[in-house]
């Protein structure tokens, strides 16, 4: 503490230094099935054993698999037949696919999608714009056109989305009583995940998905159990298509991802069909109100820099946007977790 050593190499400097090789490193052994492999076995496993049963080389696996235990996603212990590798309980819980709490999906696509739009931040700082024309060679003028550039890009967005509310998902929906409304419907709903979660906190009320066409095709087939008599679906655009009367409207995530002109357009066509006494719960991570803060909504706005036309934005600001449509009575929730909730009504 206070060394000259510290000051000639700061412990910040390090850690930020090797942030990315500690994500990659995460994700590499996430996408290889490391995790799973260990959680079938039921018993610590060698990591040639490993390597075999993955096909990897032992060599790099060898490698992987002690840069986990140093990370604390793995544990190692010594036996006569070797170093025996075994999942952590953070590990078992998070990071293998079957978990109810996997987060798998989410760690695939910013490996995979998300890290490589990074590759071009500085480009996004200075053009003020997203990068897919340089990352994928696609139009960045339609940011969802470009995320769902092929039916694989938008299954991996789409099971991403869906794994953050296995965690942050009751939080934001018990932020306030939502049982007075029964007709709920979630634009840009996805996956569905967020619609589960709420028919099953809210047993009297039905949840329709409205999300584009080649969306709700994958959620009926992929994500939502036809089983599942509280969810509905409805196809369309909400920018070009009408929305229908109901008395609550989530917006998860989606203002998120526009700028405020597009945020006001669809807020004002909300307020139009909502009915009276209705409402409109927006779901964002808040920034503290003189951006300080928190520092994981500070990243995930630079995310929308590089991944859409939008930002995160602070409590005053989505009240702004939901008083310019007309909303009143708003009302703020921080869950203290990745998402919070803003309550507006009619
Ligand atoms: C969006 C959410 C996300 C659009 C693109 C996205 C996320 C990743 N890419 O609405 C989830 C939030 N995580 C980050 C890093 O922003």
């Amino acid at each position: 503490m206070g060394s000259t050593e510290d000051l000639d190499y700061p412990q910040i400097i390090v850690q930020y230094s090797n942030g990315f090789l500690i994500s990659k490193v995460m994700f590499t052994a996430c996408e290889l099935g490391v995790f799973d492999l260990l959680l079938e076995s039921g018993r610590p496993l060698s990591s040639d054993a490993i390597a075999a049963g993955l096909g990897a080389s032992t060599m790099g696996m060898k490698r992987l698999l002690d840069a986990c235990v140093g990370l604390k996603l793995l544990a190692v212990e010594m036996t006569q037949e070797g170093a025996l590798y075994r999942n952590t309980e953070i590990s078992n819980v998070y990071l293998t696919k079957s978990s109810p709490k996997s987060q798998y999906h989410i760690m695939m696509y910013y490996s995979n999608t998300v890290y490589l739009c990074w590759q071009y931040l500085a480009d996004a700082v200075r053009e003020g714009r997203n990068q897919y024309q340089r990352a994928f060679g696609v139009s960045s003028k339609d940011p969802f056109g470009a995320m769902y550039r092929s039916e694989e890009e938008m299954l991996k967005f789409m099971a991403g989305q869906n794994s953050v509310w296995s965690i942050c998902g009751r939080d934001v929906l018990a932020a306030f009583d939502l049982s007075p409304f029964t007709q709920i419907y979630d634009l840009g709903g996805g996956g569905g995940a967020l619609a589960q979660e709420c028919v099953s906190l809210y047993p009297n009320s039905t949840v329709t998905i409205y999300d584009l066409p080649k969306v709700v095709q994958v959620a009926k087939e992929q994500f939502v159990s036809p089983e599942e008599r509280h969810i509905t679906f409805h196809e369309g655009d909400f920018f070009n298509d009408s929305i229908p009367e109901a008395e609550l409207y989530i917006l998860s995530k989606i203002l998120h991802d526009w700028d405020d002109d597009k945020c006001k357009q669809l807020l004002a066509k909300v307020y139009k069909a909502c009915k009276p006494g209705g409402g409109v719960l927006l779901v964002e991570s808040l920034l503290n109100e003189d951006k300080s803060g928190p520092v994981e909504t500070q990243l995930y706005s630079m995310n929308m820099l590089v991944q859409t036309e939008g930002k995160e934005r602070t409590a005053a600001e989505y009240s702004k946007l939901l008083e310019a449509a007309g909303f009143g009575v708003i009302q703020v929730k921080r869950t203290g977790k990745l998402y919070d909730a803003v309550l507006g009504r009619k």
